[in-house]
């Protein structure tokens, strides 16, 4: 089968034709791709574990960690979590079959000090139990990202969530090209990338292509690009949009494959609302991870036991 030579020069354009193509012909092209850059039939299981919730200084629309939404979403600000608490719920994490676990923290950036050194515990920790991990904690620095790398992190999430231009309708206290600094400081690190976004907030289908040209002109590509369907939590400003439809998930998905042939794709948050044919489809469209297990950070993910039986009836093989 054909390998695609790998791209950086993506117009916002480029990306648009494919992502409007007829559905038939673009999921037919992104399985295509799919098959002639990754083992067939297989699925990696993330798990993701909130490490630090709630109270963040950032004000982004969507979350419901945001101080600035606390009044209104009522969630209860906690405490960074206990290094041994955190490896428990990783070895379960591994215990029900997955191989990667994810630590978020509502932080607007990394600070040095006790909490960041016990970040760095609970990555040693993950990776002694063989899993890859990955931690997204905000922004941060280039002597943050070595010391994560020393720890032994697999992966930092830092999504650019949108398109530059629609970035302030969504966020206000941090710049699109501070998310852009945060990549480059972790990619120097040696740290592979896990960048995505959100699709649901009021964008365009052009802001999801422009999204996409910039994770896909970054060079290399991020090696992994979770795609996010808006979990519109009571509360936080976004909480009225209507649900995404899933096939436009689909779309993103299938586009992201195309133009990021090699990156593993993250079908996300807001999966739970899909019916299980529409998961099934993005997996077509050449998404070969999920978020696995029965909590994202803060809200519901599918049961476990609906994700091994849809697993089986498809026939997957799960990654170790
Ligand atoms: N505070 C850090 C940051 O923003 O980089 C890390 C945690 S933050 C919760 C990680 C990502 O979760 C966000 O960038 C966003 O893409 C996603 N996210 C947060 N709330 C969401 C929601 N309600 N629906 C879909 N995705 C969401
Ligand atoms: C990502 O792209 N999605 C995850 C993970 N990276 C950190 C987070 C989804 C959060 C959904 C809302 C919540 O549960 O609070
Ligand atoms: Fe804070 Fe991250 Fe939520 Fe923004 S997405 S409010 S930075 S936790």
């Amino acid at each position: 089968m054909t390998k695609i030579t790998l791209r950086h020069d993506w117009t916002a354009e480029d990306v648009l034709v494919i992502h409007d193509k007829p559905l038939m012909d673009l999921l037919y092209e992104a399985q295509t791709v799919h098959r002639a850059h990754h083992e067939n039939n297989t699925i990696q299981l993330a798990s993701l574990l909130s490490i630090k919730t709630g109270g963040c200084p950032e004000d982004c629309g969507y979350c419901p960690q945001s101080a600035h939404h606390a009044k209104e979403t009522g969630l209860k600000k906690e405490p960074l979590m206990p290094v041994n608490d955190v490896l428990t719920s990783a070895q379960k994490a591994k215990d029900a079959g997955a191989s990667r676990f994810c630590m978020g923290a509502a932080w607007r950036q990394v600070k040095d000090g006790p909490g960041f050194d016990q970040v760095l515990e609970m990555v040693r920790g993950v990776d002694s139990l063989g899993m890859e991990s990955c931690v997204t904690l905000g922004m941060l620095n280039q002597d943050q990202a070595d010391r994560l790398k020393k720890a032994g992190l697999t992966a930092y999430n830092h999504n650019l969530d949108t398109s530059p231009e629609f970035y302030s309708h969504i966020i206000s206290t941090r710049t699109f090209q501070e998310r852009l600094d945060t990549l480059d400081c972790v990619r120097k690190a040696g740290i592979t990338i896990c960048s995505g976004g959100i699709i649901g907030m009021g964008e365009s289908n052009y802001d999801r292509a422009r999204m996409l040209q910039i994770l896909a002109n970054l060079d290399p590509h991020p090696e992994s690009v979770p795609i996010n369907a808006l979990v519109a939590v009571p509360g936080t400003p976004l909480a009225s949009r209507p649900p995404v439809d899933s096939i436009e998930m689909v779309r993103m998905i299938a586009t992201a494959r195309i133009i990021m042939p090699r990156s593993r794709v993250r079908l996300s948050a807001g999966r739970k609302c899909f019916p299980k044919e529409a998961q099934i489809l993005c997996l077509m469209a050449g998404a070969n991870s999920i978020f696995y297990g029965e909590k994202l950070l803060t809200t519901g993910n599918n049961d476990a036991d609906e994700d091994i039986a849809l697993i089986r009836e498809a026939g997957l093989k799960v990654a170790v």
